[in-house]
């Protein structure tokens, strides 16, 4: 099984980010049902392994929290963007929780690239590196329109490729820990911390 853990983004703010899409030539935009933030690509993990990790992710446990989304950025960089992504505000128990997870499948034999964790939601993967379009796209301010959202889970996914490129299947939701922050906003309607 090809898999990779990631936070599920709800899916009114998946539409939303769906809506930033616009004409770039060359380019793959991410169909906005599989929009998700990575925490870890896994890659190939044969039955055994799979077991001994559904049993460790169980463990880690972070405290729930809210995510704030920021501005829009390219991967390697905006003047050379291969992929176009939306970032989110600093967070410590994001960075926490991505560090803990890629510690455990680490301890489950999985390898893990060393660059350091760099949150992003990746909206477009580019063939062309350059165009005047991408340019116009990297420098809208994207800031203000999305709303944060509280992030109370992660989730195993499979990877499937097919010739309509990944398709993405949920395997199984981790919960995070819940907090009194969280819950009594959540009581009263309000987003938590
Ligand atoms: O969410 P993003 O786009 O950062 O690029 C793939 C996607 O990350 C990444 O795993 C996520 C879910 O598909 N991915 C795919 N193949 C990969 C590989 N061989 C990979 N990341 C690292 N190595």
């Amino acid at each position: 099984m090809r898999l990779f853990i990631a936070i599920e983004i709800p899916d009114d703010l998946k539409k939303m980010i769906g809506r930033l899409r616009v004409e770039i030539p060359g380019t793959r935009w991410v169909q906005a049902e599989q929009i998700h933030l990575t925490l870890a690509f896994l890659g190939e993990v044969d039955e055994p392994t799979f077991e001994l990790l559904n049993e460790e992710l169980g463990r880690v446990k972070v405290p729930e929290f809210r995510l704030c989304f920021s501005g829009v950025g390219g991967f390697p960089d905006r003047h050379r963007p291969r992929v176009l992504w939306v970032g989110l505000e600093p967070q410590p128990r994001l960075q926490a929780l991505a560090a803990m997870v890629r510690e455990t499948v680490r301890a489950c034999g999985i390898q893990q690239e060393e660059r350091p964790f760099s949150p992003h939601v990746t909206l477009a993967r580019l063939k062309l590196p350059h165009s005047r379009q991408a340019d116009a796209f990297l420098d809208q301010p994207h800031k203000q329109k999305l709303p944060p959202f509280l992030v109370q889970e992660f989730t195993l996914f499979q990877s499937r490729l097919t010739a309509q490129g990944a398709v993405h299947v949920q395997i199984k939701n981790y919960r995070l820990a819940a907090t009194a922050d969280c819950t009594q906003r959540r009581k009263s309607g309000k987003v938590g911390t």
